[in-house]
């Protein structure tokens, strides 16, 4: 029995795994503060995808554009990998070549994937899938406080609040065991549907705002309006410890409850009252989702939530707080070690003279030699096989052909590109598209650490050996590196030795993991960055001060946005994308395990009955829902809990049923973040003739 961390979620829930009595294997929840002895349905079945008889054993290759994927060897996939890339490189510049990189690949493959990209490619055209996720609220956050810690203290401080806002998560189905920290507080949850966590916010007195998709901005607005109206402002602590609240007040001053109303369809009398049930520090947290951060206005947005807890004194005190519910596995610590295009490890910035220096001289190159910032994920799987876009592409856990937005376009781009790299352990649609496939090892066959969305560095144990022909992804690296001419040392393959060089390269940085030892890792000590080496680890991170210089928070004032796209004749409906609590992401893993793929085995879309009525449609019935951009078949399901007007999609199935053939790449300007929650759709009977474009 080996006790490590769950593959999925960033909860990173603490299990055993273990031979199966049956063959195969299995995990059991283990004890760990966050999920103490709970776990969801996925990390219950997680064990499934290690024997897997969809699993890829052994590098694919095909010889031409048209030809099938057939198996090959390491060596002839490796040499036609690298004699590619050189070939592509010398004839188009070393930004031909292009990296994506995932928040579920553990500290050292993202330190080492980005360092491979730096180095031994010479790109700067390299992004990963956490930009698709946590980047508008770690945009806002690194502007107000100087420092993006999804949250500034750790799980366990929930359970003394009073109460909790939820803005746009909904932790009964994507965090099951956070909801075991929410039992005591009352919860206000804002989600345009009422959903098992507005449920249980209801059960528990609690509160349950709706807005229309893509109006959380003037929400916040409203409410901070209305914590002046109800004199809950904690003017001392804004005096204290922020900058800028006259210039939040002048947006907010226009945007008084009744106003705020109108804009966002929540009633004014419950802006108060959720003000008035938050009220002030100490015992109130807000916490954000992707539900309010997923738009083309989410650093705004979140920005507007922090400008909330501000003014209520709540970040960066005891018994109170601000925080994002950070998402994926890793998505912290693949956030901060160098796989973002703008950034180097340490959460160091690549435009930074100061940043590149330290880190040239741990990798024993000038800092000139560094490439500079990057396009931003959408836009660089977007330029791949166009006009001076990218040639190729290298893909180390993300599915983007599912889970990026547009994503037949980007179906369309893989297509048109000359060489599309997959690493991974399923047949991922992605995978499927590639040129050459190259099988790698999971969770429990492997090493590495984590940082969970507390912002804690964990350690993920090797319960058993990978299969004989799968490499790991540093090995993966490293032998391409080598075939690159890169020397031997300069990429390891041992975690080990990469968490030493992560340690030194972030030394001083934001994310400081220098004191990250393997021993202090072994104790089981709870590491929370920075930890500076030989120092202590830092679990409340702004308590005293926030990160800036001067030690203050940052109000943004940011203007409350509107989504890109708006309702009218052809697509009266708002389409919005989320999770269930059976499938991850792209459903590339779960749709392979046989549990979760029977209750869920295929999309729907959830709508009011009286949408459905309108429709003439009802429960069960196949549609279409067709946006601008494409259109999705799926099985319709009404239910109360879908507000009139909106559609409901999860987005964990692919090709002719993927919500995101509807999704508008719109991109937020700070964050690049694309508009996932909202667009303008229609209904269709899924047999019918098509009422026209698309
Ligand atoms: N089961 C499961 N769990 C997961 C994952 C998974 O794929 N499956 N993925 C993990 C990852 S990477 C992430 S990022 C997290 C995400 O975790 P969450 O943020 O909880 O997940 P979502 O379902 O994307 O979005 C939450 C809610 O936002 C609501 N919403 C839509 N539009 C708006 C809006 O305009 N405003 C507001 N306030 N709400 C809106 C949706 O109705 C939805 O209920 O979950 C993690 N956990
Ligand atoms: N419409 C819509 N689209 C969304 C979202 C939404 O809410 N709505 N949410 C967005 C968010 S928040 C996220 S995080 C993204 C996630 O979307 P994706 O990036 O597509 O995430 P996954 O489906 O987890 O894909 C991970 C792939 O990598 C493989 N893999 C897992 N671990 C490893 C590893 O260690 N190494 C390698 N080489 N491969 C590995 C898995 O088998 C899988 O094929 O989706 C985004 N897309
Ligand atoms: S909540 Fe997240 S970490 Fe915990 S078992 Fe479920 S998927 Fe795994
Ligand atoms: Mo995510």
């Amino acid at each position: 029995m080996t006790t490590t961390h769950c593959p999925y979620c960033a909860l990173q829930c603490a299990m055993h795994v273990e031979p199966s009595p049956g063959g195969g294997w299995r995990t059991r929840p283990a004890d760990f503060p966050v999920n103490r002895g709970g776990l969801c349905r996925k990390g219950w079945t997680a064990a499934g995808l290690l024997t897997s008889p969809d699993r890829i054993t052994a590098p694919l290759m095909r010889a031409s554009r048209d030809a099938p994927l057939l198996p090959t060897d390491w060596d002839t996939a490796l040499d036609r990998v690298a004699g590619r890339l050189a070939a592509l490189r010398g004839e188009y510049g070393p930004d031909a070549v292009a990296v994506f990189g995932s928040g579920g690949l553990t500290n050292e493959k993202a330190y080492l994937l980005g360092k491979f990209a730096r180095l031994a490619l010479r790109t700067s055209r390299i992004d990963y899938n956490g930009r698709f996720c946590m980047s508008s609220a770690a945009a806002a956050s690194s502007r107000a406080f100087g420092a993006d810690r999804g949250l500034p203290f750790p799980v366990t401080d929930l359970a003394g609040a009073r109460t909790v806002l939820l803005a746009g998560a909904n932790p009964a189905e994507t965090m099951p065991p956070l909801m075991g920290h929410l039992a005591a507080p009352a919860l206000v949850v804002v989600d345009p549907r009422r959903t098992a966590t507005a449920e249980a916010a209801l059960r528990g007195g609690g509160l349950h705002l709706a807005p229309r998709p893509g109006t959380d901005a003037a929400l916040a607005r409203g409410m901070l309006h209305a914590a002046r109206e109800l004199g809950l402002l904690d003017t001392a602590y804004i005096e204290r410890r922020t900058r800028g609240f006259g210039a939040a007040w002048a947006q907010a001053a226009a945007w008084w409850p009744e106003r705020a109303e109108r804009a966002t369809g929540v009633p004014a009398a419950h802006i108060r009252r959720a003000v008035r049930t938050l009220g002030r520090a100490p015992g109130a947290y807000v916490l954000t989702g992707r539900g309010t951060e997923q738009h083309s206005t989410g650093t705004g947005t979140a920005a507007a939530w922090i400008d909330l807890a501000l003014a209520l004194g709540l970040p960066g005190r005891r018994g109170s707080g601000f925080g994002c519910l950070t998402g994926q596995g890793n998505g912290q610590g693949g956030r901060e070690h160098g796989q973002k295009a703008d950034q180097l490890p340490g959460y160091r910035r690549i435009d930074d003279e100061r940043d590149r220096a330290h880190v040239a001289s741990v990798w024993g190159v000038a800092a000139a030699d560094l490439p500079g910032p990057g396009p931003s994920a959408f836009e660089l799987l977007d330029a791949l096989g166009t006009e001076g876009g990218p040639r190729a592409l290298l893909v180390f856990g993300s599915n983007p052909a599912v889970s990026a937005p547009d994503a037949g376009r980007i179906r369309s781009r893989l297509a048109a590109a000359d060489l599309v790299v997959v690493a991974d352990f399923v047949p991922s649609e992605t995978a499927m598209a590639a040129d050459v496939v190259l099988p790698v090892a999971q969770w429990a066959e492997e090493e590495g650490t984590v940082t969970n969305l507390e912002g804690r560095v964990l350690r993920r144990r090797a319960a058993l050996p990978p299969p004989p022909e799968v490499r790991t992804d540093l090995e993966v690296i490293g032998a391409l590196a080598a075939r690159l001419g890169q020397p031997a040392e300069r990429f390891p393959t041992d975690p080990d030795l990469v968490l030493e060089e992560l340690r030194a390269a972030s030394e001083g940085g934001t994310a400081d993991y220098s004191g990250v030892g393997a021993d202090r890792l072994e104790a089981g000590e709870a590491l929370y960055w920075p930890v500076p080496r030989g120092g202590a680890p830092t679990p409340r991170p702004f308590l005293d001060r926030f990160a800036h210089p001067d030690g203050r928070a940052r109000f943004a004032a940011a203007p409350a946005g509107t989504p890109a796209e708006a309702p009218d004749d052809r697509y009266p409906l708002t389409a919005t994308t989320g999770r269930i609590m059976g499938h991850y992401q792209s459903g590339a893993q779960t749709r392979r395990i046989g549990e979760l793929a029977e209750a869920e085995p295929e999309a729907f879309a959830e709508v009011h009955p009286d949408t459905a009525r309108a429709y003439g449609l009802s429960a069960g019935d196949r549609v279409r829902v067709v946006s601008r951009r494409g259109s999705a078949a799926v099985r319709l399901r009404p239910t109360g809990a879908c507000p009139r007007g909106t559609v409901f999609l999860p987005f964990h199935f692919p090709d002719g049923q993927s919500a995101n053939n509807l999704t508008n790449p719109a991109l937020d300007p700070v964050s690049r973040m694309p508009e996932f929650k909202v667009a303008a759709v229609r209904l269709e009977p899924a047999d019918g003739p098509t009422g026209g474009d698309p």
